[in-house]
């Protein structure tokens, strides 16, 4: 079955950019500071995650319990160390093949949207110097429902003008690839096929995706 690629809509972390690295350090750091340890593994967990729901997740596994007043305090505090350090990102940290398959298809007039958890995404893209190649916007400060809702996806088409069908969402975690299902959108997982295994097709990154410019085949 052939879908037409009409736009095109990149989560953000783990897909234009690894800032898995930064939320990890800042979720360790803030784990340790309350006594227990917080794993690369453990952080698989959080990708695609909200960040209060983040937090949740951390503090299950420190085996914590705190009211909201105090977690929404722990989650600005992780988010004051993460932000120190995607502040110092350049366009060098853009994974292999993003911009050039962003200019390809732009250039065959196909639109573009980022669809992100992160409500850090307009920084980060800022930082990145790539903010002028995405038509639309919509991040973790634009819906209140996150993935796997499919909101942030149905806005982004919504704001595009393009059907649902006719949208392509790229994605690493397994919420945004259910999220994409739910929207009735293809799906691209960016990653490895054993943890990706509802998405359409699965990519280790843009540097493998020419064969499908234009036209988007579903298999
Ligand atoms: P922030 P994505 C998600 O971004 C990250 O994968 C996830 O780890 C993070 O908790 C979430 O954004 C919220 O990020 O704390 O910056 O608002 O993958 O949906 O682009
Ligand atoms: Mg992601």
């Amino acid at each position: 079955m052939i879908r037409e690629m009409r736009a095109a809509i990149f989560d953000l972390d783990g897909v234009i950019v690894d800032t898995a690295k930064y939320h990890y350090l800042a979720w360790k750091r803030l784990a340790n500071e309350y006594g227990f340890d917080f794993t690369e593994s453990d952080n698989e967990r959080l990708k695609g995650v909200s960040r209060i729901r983040s937090l949740e997740i951390l503090l299950e596994i420190g085996g914590l319990t705190f009211d909201n007043i105090k977690k929404t305090k722990m989650a600005d505090k992780k988010n004051d160390w993460y932000v120190d350090s995607i502040s110092q990102m350049d366009a060098s940290e853009i994974l292999p093949g993003v911009v050039e398959y962003l200019k390809n298809i732009r250039a065959k007039g196909i639109k573009t949207a980022i669809g992100s958890a992160s409500k850090n995404a307009p920084l980060i893209l800022e930082r990145l110097g790539i903010i002028s190649l995405f038509d639309v916007i919509v991040d973790g400060n634009k819906v209140s429902k996150a993935k796997p809702d499919p909101e942030v996806f149905l806005r982004a088409a919504n704001e595009l003008a393009i059907h649902p069908y006719n949208c392509v969402v790229f994605e690493d975690a397994e919420a945004g690839i259910q999220a994409a299902i739910s929207a009735g959108m293809g799906v691209v997982g960016i990653g490895k096929p054993s943890i990706l295994k509802e998405a359409d097709m699965v990519m280790g990154g843009f540097y493998q995706l020419e064969m499908i410019l234009g036209t988007y085949l579903k298999t």
